[in-house]
């Protein structure tokens, strides 16, 4: 087909190849959902259907992109790894941002319907998002580590605070002053004295977040294979994760 004077108007266009060997991980965040969070009623600290329709989201980001081999969430945000052979897109950074990003986005409003059955979606949730690159299998496992230290050290707080306020009555300030200061063992004993919680016997959900691996199921008696997506509430800092998930690492599959 002939060339268009138009054409030369891709040569504006730059490369933006993710290096190769690279590890790529792109992480959303909900755009104001302190805002958005507030105008829904979500429930105070942790609203169970929010975080398992975050959840449903991310996993039709790994139904569409294959190469998405794990995913990390909790609160408003959800972090995507990307196999480090990936050619998607030919590894160009904005369309799989973009593309990752909007099938999350747009299955957030597909199913909130079936998480929310009785809570209308009063305007559109968005979501920002960034893509970083990390050459080492260290430096991926300590991204992951900073994420779920994240969701522990904000969920122990948020968890007394709310505690302190709902279960004692307290107001904000009130709570805010007993906590402001504290260590983890000291928020854990507040916690426990204060409002009778056992923070260890909080949800998984909340306490650990959610990775979303692949695994390979067999279904008897036919024998045949059937790939699923798992949502696993467990510690992803220490080693035995990576043990027993070694396909993740080792680029098996
Ligand atoms: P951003 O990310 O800079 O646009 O601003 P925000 O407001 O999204 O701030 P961020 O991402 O640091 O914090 C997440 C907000 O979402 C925070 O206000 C708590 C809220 N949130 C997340 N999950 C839940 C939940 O399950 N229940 C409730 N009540 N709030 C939640
Ligand atoms: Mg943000
Ligand atoms: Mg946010
Ligand atoms: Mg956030
Ligand atoms: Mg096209």
């Amino acid at each position: 087909m002939a060339k268009s004077k138009y054409e030369y108007v891709r040569t504006f266009e730059f490369e933006d190849k993710c290096l190769q060997n690279c590890w790529i991980v792109v992480r959303l965040d909900g755009r104001s959902f302190h805002r958005f969070t507030d105008s829904h009623k979500f429930e105070k600290p942790n609203d169970k259907r929010a975080l398992e329709l975050m959840n449903r989201s991310a996993a039709t980001v790994m139904e569409e992109l294959q190469d998405v081999s794990l995913a990390y969430g909790q609160s408003d945000e959800y972090s995507f790894i990307l196999r480090k052979d990936t050619d998607v897109y030919n590894r160009r950074q904005s369309k799989i941002m973009s593309a990752i990003n909007s099938i999350f986005s747009a299955s957030y409003v597909y199913y909130w319907s079936t998480y929310f059955e009785d809570k209308k979606l009063l305007y559109p949730p968005s979501f920002d998002a960034r893509i970083v690159l990390y050459p080492t299998d260290q430096n991926l496992r300590d991204y992951l580590c900073w994420r779920q230290a994240d969701t522990h050290i904000n969920n122990l707080y948020n968890t007394a605070f709310w505690g302190l306020i709902l279960k004692k009555g307290l107001s904000n300030n009130e709570a805010e002053k007993i906590l402001s200061g504290t260590i983890s063992s000291e928020k854990n004993e507040i916690l426990f004295k204060e409002c009778g919680t056992n923070y260890n016997n909080e949800l998984p959900i909340y306490r650990k977040g959610t990775v979303l691996v692949r695994k390979t199921v067999y279904i008897p008696p036919s024998k045949s294979k059937k790939n699923i997506i798992c949502p696993l509430h467990v510690d992803i800092i220490g080693d035995s994760f990576w043990l027993e998930h070694d396909e993740i690492l080792s680029l098996k599959n």
